[in-house]
């Protein structure tokens, strides 16, 4: 019931992928309910428990709201000139001594999801004009773009599944049902899944551990880290072989065939049978079904990302969707058309590779270097070395690998300032931290994940709070830093538009008849329909679909082929509902309950090794050494142990009251900044190699003190 003191203010939750519509009522200005909005065309009322949390983040006396400035008597606030001018200072002057390259910048995950960072950040650092860029991507994505460029001419041309008109999907290294999609925009991932089976179709999923999201599939395929690609690539060598390979409509349209044919002879199901354990039998079928099912689509994420084989895992399943006749067709992937088309018509510039990291020359991907790099261009000396950072809503200590090596670097930086609203892993060690307002007091548009919808839709998020005169937007942020430094390097400043006027320019350009006040006039969202083909028209005989680039067949070229015995236990991740990756544990509502940061072991290996269940162990690697609680799991894969990563909150100075008090340890103190997705620089931070070692009663007990304290 709506009392007159009720308002419900209409949005969407942008804290992930999904962009759930959600109602937040408020009565005399407070937060009474946080509802999932029937009428959005998408989410029609789905929501997860992180939407709730929206008012912790929003109430939540940890969160910064104003400057702070690092002194000898600790963190004092500080006006936001003097502190913009502060920032613009230390780092021009560090520029000017050093070079445009000693000024690092990292940008993290909720930067493609604020409309404020995404299209304003760059007047920050197109300002500071380094080479030493940084981003989340790295640990994440890449691999995606690599294929979009180097395939389809285009680093943001990732097509999607079409999942809600598919009838059998095949799924590696991905658990939506814990994630809620991703490189996928499709809330109520559950749901969904579900109503796949219920109409009669199939899921296959492909994954070292039995997550909630093969509980749902009609088949379980348990594979070793890292073995993907043989599977992969072996459905692809029996399509050719039997003669089943189906370029629909990109006939005539595509490069490469005949050296594709050629360079996957070596891989056949016997091989993907010798490397995963999946009987060649089945790897026949799973082709089969593939090339024979009208509406049948590949997925892989995270897991076939971050992982030594990224790049070539997403080569192979564009692959098979492809030579299937399963890309730009109902019920395989296809190619949104949202509001604001990112990825429409045209080619990118040349993005990849143009130049090279200074300590282990690794290639540029659209004018950012790997982040698993950006801790030894800061511990190495000599020219170029970089001594000052800028970080943008990002935690690289906590999500990046060899996050211990990352903190040390941190620590030695001549000067850092990070625009954020918690004192964190990360940001405690700036010398500047600039907060922006929260989540609920910016209006939002997703020019991100609208380009990744299962469907195609638009949505206006209006603000519920104005924020208060001494707060700032991330926008206006970037806007006052950039011009600050513009004018220290005498070069002419920018003049700022408001977001709402420039998403209302960009949706009038869009061609789609939408503008701001149309959005405004139906606070749910618009429907722009399911997708339509719309790809293989971008491509042509002069300009073709590239089915195997260069580096992709350097990289299989290098890839082993003999099977090697497994070498000692492997680590990967899991992400849990209620969490978000690094900084979403300081709330009571989301980390009440059992603790979800255990150390998951198979019952035997824990035999094994005489570890018993519910016991504490170091857990080591080449990189470093946690402790962690064991939980005996049949869900985990022989050899394989799971580690949720986003924790670590014990590290000295930080302000998070809730989250310190959280016993689990950074997996990403584990990880290795040396393990890399060899084409793309991507951090493979899954298939770790780890040994786990009983630990005595008092390092526990200390652990544990630490967190009560
Ligand atoms: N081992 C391992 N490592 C991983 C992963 C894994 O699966 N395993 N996953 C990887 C993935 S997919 C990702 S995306 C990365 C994430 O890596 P990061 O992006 O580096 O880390 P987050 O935990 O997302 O931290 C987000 C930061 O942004 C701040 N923040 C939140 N909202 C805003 C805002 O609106 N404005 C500003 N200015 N700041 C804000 C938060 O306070 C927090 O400090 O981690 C990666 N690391
Ligand atoms: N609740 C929640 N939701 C989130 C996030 C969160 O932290 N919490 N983070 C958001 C972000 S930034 C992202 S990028 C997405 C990620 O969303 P997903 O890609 O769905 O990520 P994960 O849940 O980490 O699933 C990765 C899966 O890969 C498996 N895996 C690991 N190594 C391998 C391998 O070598 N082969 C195969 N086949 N599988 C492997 C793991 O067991 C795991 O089940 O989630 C987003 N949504
Ligand atoms: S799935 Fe949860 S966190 Fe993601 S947008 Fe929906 S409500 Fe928000
Ligand atoms: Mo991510």
């Amino acid at each position: 019931m709506t009392d007159s003191s009720t308002h419900i203010h209409r949005r969407a939750c942008h804290l992930c992928e999904a962009i759930c519509g959600i109602e937040i009522h408020t009565r005399n200005d407070e937060i009474v309910a946080i509802k999932g909005d029937k009428d959005d065309p998408l989410s029609q009322g789905f929501i997860c428990p992180k939407a709730v949390a929206l008012q912790d983040i929003h109430q939540d006396p940890d969160r910064l709201r104003q400057p702070m400035r690092r002194t000898a008597n600790g963190w004092q606030p500080i006006g936001w000139e003097e502190a913009i001018a502060l920032a613009a200072d230390r780092l021009v002057a560090v520029q000017a001594r050093h070079g445009d390259d000693a000024v690092a910048i990292y940008a993290g995950n909720p930067s493609i999801h604020s409309l404020g960072i995404w299209m304003y950040s760059s007047l920050t650092t197109r300002a500071l004009n380094s080479r030493n860029r940084f981003s989340a991507t790295s640990v994440d994505q890449l691999p995606h773009h690599m294929v979009g460029l180097l395939m389809y001419h285009h680093w943001l041309r990732v097509p999607v599944m079409d999942l809600d008109r598919t009838q059998w999907v095949m799924m590696l290294g991905a658990n939506p049902v814990a994630s809620n999609g991703s490189v996928m925009t499709a809330p109520n991932m559950p749901g969904r899944l579900k109503a796949l089976r219920q109409r009669g179709g199939k899921l296959i999923v492909v994954d070292p551990r039995r997550t909630e999201t093969a509980e749902l599939a009609s088949t379980y395929l348990p594979i070793e880290p890292g073995k993907d690609i043989y599977l992969l690539l072996a459905m692809l060598n029996h399509l050719f072989s039997s003669g089943q390979i189906d370029l629909g409509r990109f006939s005539g349209r595509v490069a490469g065939l005949d050296i594709l044919d050629e360079q996957l002879q070596p891989f056949t199901p016997a091989l993907a049978e010798a490397h995963t354990g999946i009987s060649a039998d089945q790897v026949r079928t799973l082709a089969d079904e593939l090339a024979s099912t009208p509406r049948a689509a590949v997925y892989g994420r995270m897991g076939v990302s971050t992982q030594a084989y990224g790049t070539l895992c997403q080569w192979a399943i564009q692959l098979l969707n492809l030579l299937t006749n399963h890309l730009d067709v109902e019920g395989g992937l296809m190619l949104p058309n949202p509001a604001i088309d990112t990825a429409g018509p045209g080619t990118n510039p040349q993005t990849f590779n143009r130049y090279q990291s200074r300590v282990r020359g690794l290639p540029e991907f659209a004018g950012e270097f790997p982040a698993a790099t950006m801790a030894e261009e800061m511990l190495t000396p000599g020219e170029g070395q970089v001594r000052a950072l800028v970080t943008i809503a990002g935690n690289p200590v906590l999500s990046t690998p060899n996050g211990g090596q990352l903190d040390d670097a941190l620590a030695g930086l001549d000067f850092m300032v990070a625009v954020d609203f918690y004192l964190n892993e990360t940001t405690r060690h700036a010398d500047l931290i600039l907060p922006p307002v929260s989540p609920l007091e910016r209006d939002n548009y997703d020019l991100v994940f609208h380009a990744l919808g299962v469907h195609n839709m638009a949505r206006w998020s209006p603000a519920v709070y104005e924020k208060s005169d001494g707060e700032r937007h991330d926008w206006q942020i970037f806007g006052a830093l950039g011009n600050a430094i513009r004018e220290r390097k005498q070069q002419p400043t920018k003049t700022l538009v408001p977001p709402a006027e420039m998403v209302d320019a960009m949706l009038q350009f869009g061609g789609k008849g939408l503008s701001l006040e149309a959005l405004q006039a139906q606070p749910s969202g618009i429907d722009l329909g399911p997708h339509v083909p719309r790809m293989a028209a971008l491509f042509s005989a002069e300009q073709p679909l590239m089915l195997a680039p260069e580096p992709m067949l350097d990289g299989l070229a290098r890839l082993p082929v003999q099977p090697q015995p497994a070498a000692g236990l492997r680590l990967i991740g899991r992400r849990h509902i209620r969490s978000n990756n690094s900084w979403m544990h300081n709330y009571h509502r989301l980390v009440k309950g059992k603790a979800r940061d255990h150390l998951l072991v198979h019952p035997n290996d824990l035999a094994d090794l005489g570890i018993a269940d519910d016991s504490w162990v170091e857990v080591r690697s080449r990189t470093g050494k946690v402790l962690a609680q064991v939980q005996a799991s049949q869900e985990m894969a022989r050899g394989v142990v799971s580690l949720p990563h986003g924790y670590g909150h014990d590290r000295e100075g930080i302000r998070l009251n809730i989250a310190s008090r959280q016993l689990g340890a950074s997996v990403n103190d584990l990880t290795d900044d040396q393990l890399l997705d060899s084409i793309s620089g991507n951090a493979a931070v899954n298939g770790v190699l780890v040994s786990l070692h009983k630990v005595s009663e008092a390092a526990v007990d200390d652990r544990k003190r630490k967190a009560v304290s």
